[in-house]
């Protein structure tokens, strides 16, 4: 269901942004009578069905009938990736098998995947969250959306695929890879709506100007729904300067439910959380406390409309802020900012905090290189150091030595300013690096 029309945004093509559900525009009061409700309800649910949560919350003397209000979630336990590789495959699950609809996987870093699961309910709920968040982006029944994310065990295709679907958009499952045919079906199907990972999305526009195509001209892309991995406002601008589209972000992850749990609407000032769904706080990672509303922290998420996977203050690792002020796109739910890092890829050289989302951010504000970057982390004796690969907009530039040391200097002091630390900068030339058709890799740590 459809309630307002809110915004214009006549610069990108005529984006319109609508408001799907009645419960994105709840006030505080009820959203919170809402969420106590369904917290409640979940609560009792994993004690009762969950053996692995019961043990951890009699441990600390927790039980449903302590949840009194919103203000007892901080008394329940967090729960960790671990925990989820501990119960391998289904141990956390609240439902059988045999109500489960579909399996996704999450691959990790060590051994076994992390495992989820829907029952047909909580395909429904996905869908409906997905709705809300391409319809707030501005998609419509008149766009043709080609969804560029793999297909398979990743949940970011299957994810937006129903949900675009559901929001009456026409859906081109292209998957991810083949970008010379998916561009040759973006051109012939006219396909008004690009959803993939930001990196995959500049690889695509390259791979377009090589075949003689202006995505800008010869394509009729209008808005991006990206998301699956972070990135700066300096990328934003890059992809929506290369493809002139509107190019907007969605979060999510494969444990709380895959994409859905947030995104940008036409203001793009942050990711409506679907509150009524995900519960956020926002903690001092090292301390486990919860922050004051503003402040930047860990999000951590308790899932509160899940059937076959609920999860209790989830740890996402992600580092973020939540915004609750109003946004003038009339939606009521609190936002959340672009995930500024994460607290496992924090890297810390001689000392200093760095995410690679700063160098980035210093990288695409220099003129003269690309989008396209490494970044290494070395060592020189017991000194750390940084080295980072950037590969120029321009092949001419290598011509001349002078302007290539002008530009490598500007970029280590940028970066010295920002970070306070000396990076190795090696220009490489264009289209060097390797590009991503998923989610790019872009730091390798070599001690
Ligand atoms: O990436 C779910 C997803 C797919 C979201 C497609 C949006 C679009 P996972 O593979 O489990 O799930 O990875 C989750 O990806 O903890 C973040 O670190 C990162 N991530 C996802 N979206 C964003 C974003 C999917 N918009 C992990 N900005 C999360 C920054 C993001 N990081």
């Amino acid at each position: 269901m459809i309630y307002v029309i809110t915004v214009t945004m006549g610069y990108y093509r005529g984006i319109i942004g609508m408001i799907w559900s009645k419960e994105e525009t709840l006030s505080r009061a009820e959203m919170e009578a809402l969420q106590l409700e369904r917290l409640q309800r979940t609560v009792t649910k994993i004690y009762e069905k969950v053996p692995y949560y019961r043990t951890k919350m009699d441990e600390i003397s927790i039980n449903p009938s302590k949840i009194e209000s919103l203000e007892d979630l901080k008394k329940l336990p967090f729960t960790i990736k671990d925990d989820l590789r501990q119960n391998y495959p289904f141990g956390l699950f609240t439902t059988s098998k045999k109500e489960l609809v579909r399996i996704h996987a999450s691959s990790g870093t060590t051994g076994k995947p992390t495992v989820v699961g829907y029952t047909q309910n909580d395909i429904d709920t996905w869908s409906e969250l997905i709705a809300r968040l391409v319809t707030m982006a501005g998609a419509t029944s008149e766009d043709v959306a080609q969804v560029a994310f793999g297909y398979g065990l990743f949940t970011g295709a299957f994810g937006l695929h129903y949900g675009l679907e559901r929001a009456g958009v026409l859906v081109v499952p292209t998957s991810s890879g083949n970008t010379e045919k998916q561009l040759m079906l973006m051109k012939d199907f006219e396909t008004t709506i690009l959803v993939c990972t930001p990196s995959y999305a500049l690889h695509m526009a390259e791979t377009a100007e090589k075949l003689g195509l202006d995505p800008k001209k010869d394509l009729h892309i209008r808005l991006g729904l990206f998301g699956g991995e972070g990135s700066s406002e300096a990328m934003r601008t890059e992809i929506q300067k290369v493809w002139g589209m509107l190019a907007t972000e969605n979060y999510g992850m494969s444990e709380l439910i895959g994409p859905g749990v947030s995104g940008e609407c036409t203001y793009l000032n942050g990711m409506h959380i679907n509150e009524d769904h995900f519960l956020p706080e926002i903690i001092d990672p090292i301390t486990g406390e919860v922050l004051p509303a503003g402040e930047l922290g860990e999000l951590v998420i308790t899932t509160i409309t899940k059937e076959a996977l609920p999860l209790i203050r989830y740890r996402t690792k992600d580092i973020t802020r939540l915004m609750y002020e109003p946004c003038g796109c009339g939606r009521t739910t609190v936002r959340m900012a672009k995930i500024e890092g994460r607290t496992d890829d924090m890297l810390i050289i001689r000392g200093v905090n760095v995410f690679p989302s700063q160098i980035e951010e210093v990288l695409l504000n220099c003129a003269g290189v690309g989008p396209h970057y490494e970044i290494l982390v070395k060592k020189s004796g017991h000194l750390d150091y940084l080295e980072i690969d950037v590969e120029l907009i321009d092949r001419s530039l290598l011509d001349s030595y002078q302007k290539l040391q002008e530009l490598g200097g500007k970029i280590r002091h940028e970066l010295r300013t920002v970070l306070g630390l000396e990076a190795k900068i090696n220009l490489v030339s264009p289209r060097t690096l390797k590009r991503y058709e998923g989610k790019a890799k872009r730091v390798t740590d070599l001690r």
